[in-house]
């Protein structure tokens, strides 16, 4: 099953220089890149972003630390790409991601947890139409896909 799925590369990967090797940890696993960009967001996108979180004590340091400098956005393609991207990136919790993962290798803190990933199909439909337009998103073939994907029946 193909799917779409939203990745942050939240600022505190950018501020540790670590946009290149996360993003090659995407693409090592065979995912696709559709979409990618540099942004800052203001504090309207970041509230919208973590709704769900709204009620939770540490919303207000989310949105402050989401929106305080410029973030890496990615939209990434492939079989499974929701859970396959939520398993390259580690346990929320830092001290809980296993080593290999993102968080496992590289974070200490929860709250400077370096990534963000989509939680479920519908909730990534959700995070790509709010961080990308249509247009920002592309359909292209690659190569290398005849050895990393199953053939098309
Ligand atoms: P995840 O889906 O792994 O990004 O995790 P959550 O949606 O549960 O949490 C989103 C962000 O809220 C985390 F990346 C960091 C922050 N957070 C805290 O600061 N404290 C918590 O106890 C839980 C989450």
């Amino acid at each position: 099953m193909n799917e779409r799925t939203l990745v942050l590369v939240k600022p505190d990967g950018v501020q540790r220089l670590l946009v290149g090797r996360i993003l090659q940890r995407y693409e090592d696993r065979g995912l696709k890149i559709v979409g990618l960009k540099l942004v800052l967001i203001n504090r309207d996108l970041a509230e919208r972003h973590y709704a769900i979180h709204s009620e939770r004590p540490f919303f207000r340091g989310l949105v402050d630390f989401i929106s305080s400098a410029p973030l890496v956005a990615a939209v990434l393609e492939g079989p499974n790409a929701v859970a396959v991207v939520r398993a390259v990136n580690g346990a929320t919790r830092p001290a809980e991601a296993a080593p290999g993962t993102i968080r496992g290798d590289f974070a200490l803190e929860t709250a400077q947890n370096l990534v963000h990933a989509s939680d479920s199909i519908d909730t990534a439909a959700q995070e790509l139409a709010l961080w990308f337009t249509p247009a920002e998103l592309f359909d292209y073939d690659r190569d290398v896909d005849r050895w990393v994907l199953a053939p098309e029946d």
